[in-house]
């Protein structure tokens, strides 16, 4: 029997070709798994009118952990529109697999590395090592949204808006609410799982990313609890900043911040800024962590226009897999994969189109297995 059973989830898109090219190096590595496949993403959205079936559920239930693609998603009109025929007209919803995944599992940190590669000719600056701590289940993201609005909730909402109200009198379908909404267990886990990593990995600095200033409520409770918090961290200093300007600083000068923690819609954009400072989607990667499974994945989408090309850069994919390998406890093996990804990054000479050069998916991963 297998070590580790890994539950694998292509998706859609390219996502197959970038798992296929990070298989070719686990298998390099002699990594003792069992790869266990799982349907997820749009074609099982448009073939049982699931993106997430009940199966897949159940494989990340008995698994140690899983390694997932690229999925497609669409606006529902057109995601019911692309159903099988017989599933059309059924009252069927989309709804994003990966939201799903997240909240279902209580995968609650979204840890996303972001390390300047020596030699990476996509670099913004040579020298960025940041981490981004995103909250993964909470926010905007909690899926409690409303369109059209019910009349109850409107007239709640119009009776507690003191100041102001652009929806009173608006008819249900003139407006829409998403609700914002952050619980203090979800906020203090994402800060501590933040100070944690900071302590443990002898990082300097924590920087909580909000907008407290306006979205008091919920934005000014992640940051109190973040004060809190950092009490039980005398050696990790604790810094703030808003989601705006921190856009600004970030590029400004991004040797100014070490560890960044965000409620879940801020963490997505600051990560995605982040990511683009040291190679953009081909070298974004995350891993999605709960107290009893954890999914790694590259941040990227499934890039339909690209897909079967055997084009993308699997970097961020067999990044994700050196995650999962650390989170596996298998050290050596991570360590050696990430050196030997840097080694073709420095070496330049194999590089996919978005890094200037005209290797293959496969050519890439081959590069880097063969350094392994
Ligand atoms: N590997 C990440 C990925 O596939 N992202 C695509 C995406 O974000 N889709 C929107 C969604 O379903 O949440």
């Amino acid at each position: 029997m297998a070590k580790f059973r890994i539950a694998w989830l292509p998706g859609d898109g390219i996502g197959v070709e970038v798992m296929d090219a990070t298989r070719i190096v686990l298998d390099r590595l002699d990594f003792d798994a069992e790869y266990i496949h799982g349907d997820i993403g749009w074609d099982s959205w448009c073939r049982e009118g699931d993106a997430f079936p009940a199966r897949t559920i159940e494989l990340l239930g008995n698994v140690d952990a899983a390694l997932f693609g690229a999925i497609t998603s669409k606006p529902a009109k057109t995601a019911e529109a692309e159903l099988v025929p017989g599933l059309r007209g059924t009252g069927l919803l989309y709804r994003s697999p990966i939201v799903r995944m997240r909240q279902l599992f209580d995968l609650y940190t979204c840890l996303r590395p972001i390390k300047a590669y020596p030699g990476n000719p996509l670099n913004f600056r040579d020298g960025i090592d940041l981490v981004v701590f995103r909250e993964n289940t909470e926010d905007l993201y909690a899926g409690v949204e409303f369109a059209p609005v019910p009349q109850r909730l409107a007239e709640t909402l119009s009776a507690l808006s003191k100041n102001f109200a652009p929806f009173a009198g608006l008819a249900p379908d003139e407006y829409a609410i998403s609700c914002k909404i952050n619980t203090r267990k979800g906020s203090e886990r994402i800060v501590r799982a933040a100070f944690d990593f900071a302590q443990k990995f002898g990082r300097k600095k924590v920087t909580v990313v909000h907008k407290a200033n306006v979205v008091r409520a919920t934005d000014g409770m992640f940051l109190e609890i973040a004060k809190e918090v950092a009490k039980g961290y005398p050696g990790v200093q604790l810094d703030d900043a808003n989601i705006d300007a921190m856009t600004m600083w970030l590029l400004k000068n991004p040797f100014n911040y070490d560890v960044l923690v965000a409620p879940n819609l801020y963490g997505d954009i600051i990560s995605d800024l982040c990511a683009q400072m040291v190679g953009g989607l081909g070298f974004g990667y995350s891993g999605n962590i709960g107290e009893k499974l954890a999914v790694f994945e590259p941040t990227h989408g499934s890039a339909p226009k690209y897909a079967g090309q055997n084009k993308v850069n699997p970097i961020a994919t067999i990044l994700a897999a050196k995650m999962m390998l650390e989170w596996l406890g298998e050290a050596s093996r991570a360590r050696a994969l990430e050196e030997a990804t840097a080694a073709v990054i420095a070496q330049g000479r194999v590089r996919t189109y978005d890094m200037g050069g005209s290797a293959t998916t496969r050519e890439m991963a081959e590069a880097i297995a063969a350094g392994l």
